[in-house]
C-alpha cells in the first residue's frame, strides 16, 4: 500500500497485543486500505486483529433512513469480518470516550482509524490521541489520491484540481490485494450481536422512513455498480442533466456509507470503452469532483459557514444582501414543499419520500433556496439541514461543497450580475425547461405519491 495514505498520529514501538482498525467512514470488509493496513502490523507483529465501530446515536442530525441502512451494511460486513478471523466490536456512545476506553480494556496495541476531513471526525480522533498512548495511525480509504497527498492547500476549482489528479492517479489508482485470512485469532468466544435489537433500542430520530430502493450492504452495492456500468453508463449517462432518465449511478448512499470504494469503481469503470464520453464524465464526478469535496471540507474548516465562500462571492451576496426577495420562504414552508415552483415542490417531495434527489435538481433547489430565504446565512442553514434530514447520502463533504456551490460560488466563478444572486451563478425554471421536460417530471413525482 502507499505509504503516502498513512498519516502517523503518534508513533511508538508497540508492545504485543491486538491492533484494532476503528472503523467509521469506510464501512466495508472489501478494498478498505485502513483495513489492510491494520492487518499488515497484526500479521508481522503475531498479533490478534480487530475492527470496532462506535455507534454514536446523534450524528448530525442523522435518522433512522440513515442508521438503518447503515446498521444492515455493518451487519454484514462484521460476517465477512468474522469469515477472515477478524473480530467486530459493535460500541455505542462518544468515540472519544469509547475508543480510548475499549484500547485499555482490550490491551490493543496500535490504533488505525480511516480518514475523514469533517470537523466531527476530526475532533474525536484529537480527543482519542490524547487518551491513548499506543501507536496511532489514520490512513485515507476514501479517496483514490489521499487528500493530503492529492494538495496541501484549498483547490478553487476543479480546473486548478485536475491536473494535480491526472498526474497523481498512475501511482494511486491501482488494484486492491484480497483480504485474507487472519492467522493470529482474537482470544475468548465473540459476542453475538443483536443487529435487530441494536436498530430498534437507538435513540434516533424517527419521524423520517427508511428507504426501499436501495439495498443496504456490501454484496448490493458491488451489484448495483455492475448494473450501472453494464446497462447504463453508455445508453443514459449522457442524459445524466434529465431528472426524467434514471441516468446517473445512484452510487452516493454506498460511497458515502463506505460501503463501495470509489476506486474500486473507478477500476471497474477503466474496464469499459474510453471512446465513451459517459466514461469521462462519470470518472470526472468520480474522482475530480469527489475528491475536490475532500480538499474543500479539508483545508476549510469553516466549510458549511457563509465565511467560506470565495471573497468575490461574499462581497457580492453583501452587496445584494437587501435585494427585494419577489418570495420569502420560511424553512418549515420548504420542508414542506409549499412554495409557487412546481419543480422545486416536486423535488423537495421526491427528496423527503425516497431520499434522493437528482443531481441537475440538487442544484436548482439549492439554489433557489438562496432566492427565497431572507440572507445567504438562512439559506446555508436551511438547505444543509434539509440535505442532510432527508439525503441518503447527506452529511457528506459532498454535500458541503454542493451546497456552498450553490449558494457561495466555491469552485465556481463570478457570472453576469443579477438581484439577489449577485455575480453567483443563478439558475431559473425556464432555464430547467429548456434543459428536459418539467411537466413530464412533476406529474411523475405526482403520480409515485398515489401509489
Ligand atoms: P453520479 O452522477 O452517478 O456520480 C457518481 C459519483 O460521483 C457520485 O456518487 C458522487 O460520489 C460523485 N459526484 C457526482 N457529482 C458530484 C458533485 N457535484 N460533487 C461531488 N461529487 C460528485 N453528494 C453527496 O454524496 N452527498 C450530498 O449530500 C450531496 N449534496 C449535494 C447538494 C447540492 C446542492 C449539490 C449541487 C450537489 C450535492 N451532491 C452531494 C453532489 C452530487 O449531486 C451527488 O453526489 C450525486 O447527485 C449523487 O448521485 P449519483 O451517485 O447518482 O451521482
Ligand atoms: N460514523 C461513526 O463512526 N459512528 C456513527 O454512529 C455514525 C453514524 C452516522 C450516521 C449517518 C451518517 O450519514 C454518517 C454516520 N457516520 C458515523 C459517519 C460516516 O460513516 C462518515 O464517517 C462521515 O460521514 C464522514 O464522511
Amino acid at each position: 500500500m502507499n505509504g503516502k495514505r498513512v498519516e502517523t498520529v503518534r508513533k511508538g514501538t508497540p508492545a504485543h497485543g491486538p491492533v484494532v482498525y476503528w472503523m467509521s467512514r469506510d464501512q466495508r470488509a472489501a478494498d478498505n486500505w485502513a483495513l489492510l493496513h491494520a492487518r499488515k502490523d497484526a500479521v508481522e507483529r503475531k498479533c490478534p486483529l480487530g475492527v470496532v465501530f462506535c455507534l454514536t446515536p446523534d450524528y448530525l442530525g442523522a435518522t433512522i433512513r440513515h442508521y438503518g441502512f447503515m446498521l444492515r451494511g455493518l451487519e454484514e460486513t462484521a460476517g465477512r469480518l468474522a469469515e477472515k478471523g477478524i473480530r467486530f466490536h459493535l460500541l455505542t456512545g462518544d468515540p472519544a470516550e469509547e475508543i480510548p476506553r475499549f484500547v485499555v480494556e482490550q490491551g490493543v496495541s496500535r490504533l488505525v482509524t480511516d480518514f475523514s476531513p469533517l470537523r466531527i471526525k476530526r475532533e474525536w480522533e484529537r480527543k482519542v490521541a490524547e487518551r491513548i498512548a499506543i501507536p496511532f495511525d489514520i490512513v485515507d480509504a476514501h479517496n483514490i489520491i489521499p487528500c493530503r497527498a492529492a494538495s496541501p492547500k484549498r483547490e478553487p476549482a476543479a480546473y486548478t484540481f485536475r491536473p494535480k489528479v491526472r498526474k497523481a492517479l498512475p501511482e494511486f489508482l491501482t488494484d486492491f490485494p484480497p483480504l485474507e485470512e487472519h492467522p493470529f485469532p482474537w482470544k475468548g468466544e465473540a459476542p453475538r450481536i443483536d443487529w435487530e435489537k441494536e436498530r430498534g433500542e437507538l435513540v434516533v430520530d424517527r419521524s423520517v422512513g427508511e428507504v426501499s430502493w436501495l439495498e443496504p450492504g456490501e454484496r448490493a452495492a458491488r451489484r448495483a455498480l455492475r448494473d450501472f456500468l453494464e446497462n447504463r453508463l453508455a445508453s443514459c449517462y449522457g442524459m445524466r442533466n434529465d431528472p426524467n432518465r434514471h441516468g446517473q449511478s445512484r452510487l452516493s448512499p454506498y460511497f458515502h456509507f463506505g460501503q463501495l470504494a470509489p476506486q474500486r469503481a473507478a477500476l471497474e469503470a477503466q474496464g469499459f470503452d474510453d471512446n465513451l464520453p459517459a466514461l469521462a464524465s462519470f470518472l470526472e464526478e468520480l474522482v475530480v469532483r469527489r475528491e475536490l469535496s475532500d480538499n474543500f471540507c479539508f483545508h476549510t474548516p469553516d466549510y458549511d459557514r457563509f465565511s467560506c465562500f470565495p471573497a468575490w462571492a461574499r462581497e457580492t451576496l453583501n452587496l445584494h444582501r437587501y435585494d427585494l426577495r419577489g418570495y420569502l420562504y420560511s424553512r418549515q414552508r420548504l420542508e414542506e414543499a409549499e412554495t409557487h415552483d412546481p419543480l422545486w415542490n416536486a423535488a423537495q417531495t421526491e427528496m423527503v419520500r425516497i431520499g434522493k434527489m437528482h443531481g441537475y435538481l440538487r442544484m436548482y433547489w439549492a439554489k433557489k433556496i438562496l432566492e427565497w430565504s431572507a440572507s445567504p446565512e438562512e439559506a446555508l442553514d436551511t438547505a444543509i439541514y434539509l440535505n442532510d434530514r432527508y439525503e441518503m447520502d447527506g452529511r457528506d463533504p459532498n454535500g458541503y461543497a454542493g451546497i456552498a456551490w450553490s449558494i457561495g460560488g466555491v469552485h465556481d466563478r463570478p457570472w453576469p450580475e443579477r438581484p439577489i444572486f449577485g455575480k453567483v451563478r443563478s439558475m431559473t425554471f425556464q432555464g430547467c425547461r429548456r434543459k428536459f421536460d418539467v411537466d413530464a417530471y412533476v406529474r411523475k413525482v405526482r403520480e409515485d405519491g398515489r401509489r
